[in-house]
């Protein structure tokens, strides 16, 4: 069956935003790489693999609901609304950055889009949902919390500690976990005594909701279900989106853990190919798809040259906005 029209614009402008995340990603890489003048230096968790989660979890949100983020946020913080030239200028340690070039790739946040920051620790957004979700509730707002973690984070006593608070106080919070098989080199199988980790949801009396998070249609739909209920006051959802990175954990992990098949098997997967294969078969044109492709290069491009003109932070900022 034929989408409408509307429908269309809509599987159009997840294509696009997915799209947007892979080559703004594949861009940064590119960077770490001597013959590319070293612009960014240090590491960085890429989320390729991974797009469907963001673009169609905050597909469903509004401007002013809330997110956490991971060590791997780039995606959520672009699907979220943030501004592509900001993130790229924080990454390249420039002013102009989100952080003003401090936080880098793991520290960056914005609240005036419900961003309340990436976060380096494991697990370390899951309390900080909670509170937003809870000062949401004590102030009688109509806002949702996601909280995005990974299958790591779920070994975390901060998850446990946060359901559970979420359940008794029926607070307005999506957990997504976004299930990738590995914590660093660690696989599930591993770590986890089940299968699945929505199942751990039945222990605080939520629900618990496997998703396949290689199908931003799957991942938008059951999280439009879950907003729903939290907005409307029925409390917190956990969904599990079985997903894969398909790159290292980080920048130079060569991943020795895993096999090259395994890889393949999930390479074909691809949230990006399956969302071609859909617009193909909704008669989308060569042109449309071409168009969508140079303007995601061209806000790439203008996010590259935005962060290369910006300056780096005076000396005199050295010691301004540190907590520790
Ligand atoms: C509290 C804490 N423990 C350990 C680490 C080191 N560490 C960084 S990322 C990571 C794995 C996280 O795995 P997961 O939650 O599955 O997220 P993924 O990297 O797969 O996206 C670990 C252990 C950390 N940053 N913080
Ligand atoms: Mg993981």
């Amino acid at each position: 069956m034929r989408h409408s029209q509307n429908n269309i614009k809509t599987l159009q402008r997840y294509y696009h935003d997915m799209l947007l995340i892979r080559r703004f990603e594949e861009k940064v890489l590119s960077f770490f790489d001597v013959s590319n003048k070293n612009k960014i230096f240090g590491t960085t968790h890429v989320y390729i693999g991974q797009e469907a989660v963001a673009v169609g979890v905050c597909s469903k949100l509004r401007q002013n609901d809330f997110i956490t983020s991971t060590h791997r946020g780039h995606g959520h913080f672009l699907a979220k609304g943030g501004d592509p030239a900001r993130i790229m200028a924080e990454l390249f340690g420039k002013v102009t950055g989100y952080s003003k070039g401090k936080g880098g790739t793991q520290h960056m946040g914005d609240l005036s889009i419900g961003h309340l920051g990436s976060n380096g620790i494991t697990g370390g957004g899951l309390p900080i949902a909670t509170g937003a979700g809870f000062s949401i509730q004590y102030q009688k707002q109509d806002q949702v919390v996601v909280c995005f973690f990974g299958d790591g984070a779920a070994n975390e006593g901060m998850f446990h500690e946060s359901l559970n608070m979420a359940a008794i106080w029926s607070l307005p919070i999506i957990f997504i976990c976004e299930n990738n098989l590995y914590a660093m080199s660690t696989p599930i199988k591993n770590s986890f005594s089940v299968p699945d980790i929505a199942t751990r949801a039945c222990a605080y009396g939520i629900e618990g909701v496997i998703v396949d998070g290689m199908c931003v249609l799957d991942v938008a739909a059951k999280t439009e279900a879950a907003v729903e209920k939290a907005r409307g006051g029925g409390g917190p959802t956990l969904l599990e989106c079985k997903t894969y990175r398909f790159l290292g954990h980080s920048k130079n992990d060569l991943c020795a853990y895993r096999t090259r098949e395994e890889e393949s098997e999930w390479r074909k997967k691809d949230p990006l190919v399956q969302m071609e294969t859909c617009l193909h078969h909704e008669g989308m044109s060569l042109q449309e798809f071409t168009a969508i492709s140079n303007e995601v290069n061209q806000t790439i491009e203008d996010a590259v040259r935005f962060a290369d003109d910006s300056p780096w932070p005076s000396s005199q900022e050295l010691f301004t906005d540190l907590y520790c």
